[in-house]
C-alpha cells in the first residue's frame, strides 16, 4: 500500500488531495497545527476524516518534521502547508518566509538525510510571476513577485529544484494558478464573493466590500488541480509544471457571474472608488469598494499556459469558471439552508 504524507491537510487542497489519494488506495497521513478551534470541516465534508492518520506538525520545527517522516515512512510527500494569504504576508513577512521558504527547506533536508527515495511535491504558485514579464506565463517566464508571499515561494521553488539537481531527489514543483472550490478559505476573493452574495440573496442586510475589482486571475477548480499534483509524482523524472486553465477573468466578472447565477436584478453605478452594485428590486447597495482590501503592491493580471502539463502529464482542466461559480454558490446555499 502506498503511503502519502500531506502537509497542510486541513486546507482547501489538502482535503481534495486526501480524497483523491484515498480513492486511489493510498494510506494517507496528514499534518495538523494544534489549535483550540475545529479544523477538520473540509475533511469531514469530503468524508475522508476517519480514513486519515493525523500528526501534530509545524513547518517551523525541524525535529518535529524529521520525527513525522521517520514514523510515517511515506513514499510521497505533498508539501501544501503554507501561510497562503497574500495580504497577511505583508503583515507578517518574517513568519511567512520562515514557514513558506525555510519550512520547505526543512522538509527537503529531512528527506535528504532520512530517505532520498521519498518523492516530493512543492506547492509553487503563479504569485511568483507577479508583475508579469510575459503573457501568458509558462515554466520559462521570469519571476517578479509583488508580495512577501510571492518572494517566499520563489525560495521554496528554487530550493526544490536545487535539491533535485544536487541530491537526485524526485522533487517536483507545481506552479499552480488560482484554484478555488466550495472549501476555499473565507477571505479569498472568490469565496468571499459567493458566500456574501448568497447570504444577501437569502435576506442578510450586509454589503459585500471588496478591493481591486479590476485584478484578473486565471481561476480553476481545486479538484482538477490536485490530480495534476499526483500526476507529477507518478512521472519517471521530476520536473516543474504550470497548472492553469489558460483563461483569465477580472474580479468584476466573477462578481457578475455570481450575481447572475443567484438571479439578482442589479446594475453597476458610479466610478472608481465609488463604483458599486445596486439591487434594482429594493435600491440597496449590494457591493461597494473599500480601500481596506487594496494591497501595497498588486498582481494585475495572471494567465497561465498549461501546454507542458497537457503534453507531458496528459492533464487538462475539466471545470469552467461558470461551473465553478455554480459549485461554490450551491454549497453556500446548502450551508444556509442547513444552518
Ligand atoms: P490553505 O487552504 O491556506 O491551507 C494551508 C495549510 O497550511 C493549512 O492546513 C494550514 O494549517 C497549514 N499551515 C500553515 N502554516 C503552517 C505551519 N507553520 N506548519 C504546518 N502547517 C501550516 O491553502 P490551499 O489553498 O489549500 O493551498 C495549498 C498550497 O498551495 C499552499 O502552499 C499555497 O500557498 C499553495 N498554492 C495555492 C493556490 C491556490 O489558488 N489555492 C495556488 C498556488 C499555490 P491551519 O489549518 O493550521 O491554518
Ligand atoms: O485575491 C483581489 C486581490 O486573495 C485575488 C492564494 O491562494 O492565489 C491566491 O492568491 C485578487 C487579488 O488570491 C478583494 O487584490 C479584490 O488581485 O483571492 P485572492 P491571490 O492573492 O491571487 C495564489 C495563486 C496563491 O498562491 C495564494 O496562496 O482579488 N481582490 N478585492 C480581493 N482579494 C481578497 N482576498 N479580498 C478582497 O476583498
Amino acid at each position: 500500500m502506498k503511503r502519502a504524507l500531506i502537509t497542510g491537510i486541513t486546507g482547501q487542497d489538502g482535503a481534495y488531495l486526501s480524497k483523491l489519494l484515498i480513492d486511489k488506495g493510498y494510506k494517507v497521513f496528514g499534518t495538523v497545527r494544534r489549535s483550540t478551534s475545529e479544523k477538520f470541516v473540509n475533511l469531514k465534508y469530503l468524508n475522508v476524516y476517519n480514513k486519515i492518520k493525523f500528526y501534530d506538525f509545524d513547518l517551523l520545527e525541524l525535529s518535529n518534521i524529521q520525527n513525522v517522516i521517520k514514523e510515517t515512512k511515506p513514499h510521497e510527500i505533498y508539501n501544501l502547508a503554507a501561510q497562503s494569504f497574500v495580504p497577511t504576508s505583508f503583515q507578517v513577512p518574517i513568519v511567512t518566509t520562515d514557514i513558506n521558504s525555510l519550512g520547505t527547506l526543512r522538509i527537503l533536508d529531512s528527506i535528504n538525510s532520512i530517505n532520498k527515495k521519498i518523492k516530493f511535491y512543492q506547492a509553487s504558485t503563479s504569485e511568483m510571476f507577479g508583475k508579469v514579464a510575459q503573457i501568458p506565463q509558462s515554466e520559462n517566464t521570469p519571476f517578479y513577485p509583488r508580495s512577501p508571499y510571492g518572494v517566499s515561494k520563489i525560495f521554496s521553488h528554487w530550493i526544490t529544484i536545487n535539491y533535485r539537481e544536487s541530491y537526485n531527489i524526485h522533487a517536483s514543483s507545481g506552479i499552480l494558478f488560482n484554484h478555488e472550490s466550495p472549501l476555499r478559505g473565507s477571505e479569498f476573493v472568490t469565496k468571499k464573493i459567493t458566500s456574501t452574495l448568497t447570504r444577501i440573496k437569502y435576506g442578510s442586510k450586509e454589503t459585500l466590500r471588496v478591493g481591486n475589482i479590476n485584478a484578473k486571475r486565471d481561476w480553476g477548480f481545486a479538484g482538477d488541480y490536485v490530480y495534476a499534483m499526483w500526476l507529477m509524482l507518478q512521472k519517471k523524472n521530476p520536473d516543474d509544471f504550470v497548472i492553469s486553465t489558460g483563461k483569465t477573468h477580472s474580479v468584476r466578472q466573477f462578481i457578475d457571474l455570481t450575481l447572475s447565477y443567484l438571479k439578482f436584478d442589479y446594475k453597476w453605478v458610479g466610478k472608481g472608488m465609488n463604483e458599486r452594485v445596486v439591487n434594482k428590486e429594493d435600491g440597496k447597495t449590494i457591493m461597494k469598494i473599500d480601500k481596506e482590501f487594496f494591497r501595497p503592491a498588486e498582481v494585475d493580471l495572471l494567465i497561465g499556459n498549461p501546454s507542458k502539463a497537457k503534453r507531458q502529464l496528459k492533464w487538462k482542466p475539466k471545470t469552467s469558471l461558470k461551473q465553478l461559480v455554480k459549485l461554490m454558490v450551491d454549497y453556500d446555499e446548502n450551508q444556509i439552508k442547513n444552518a
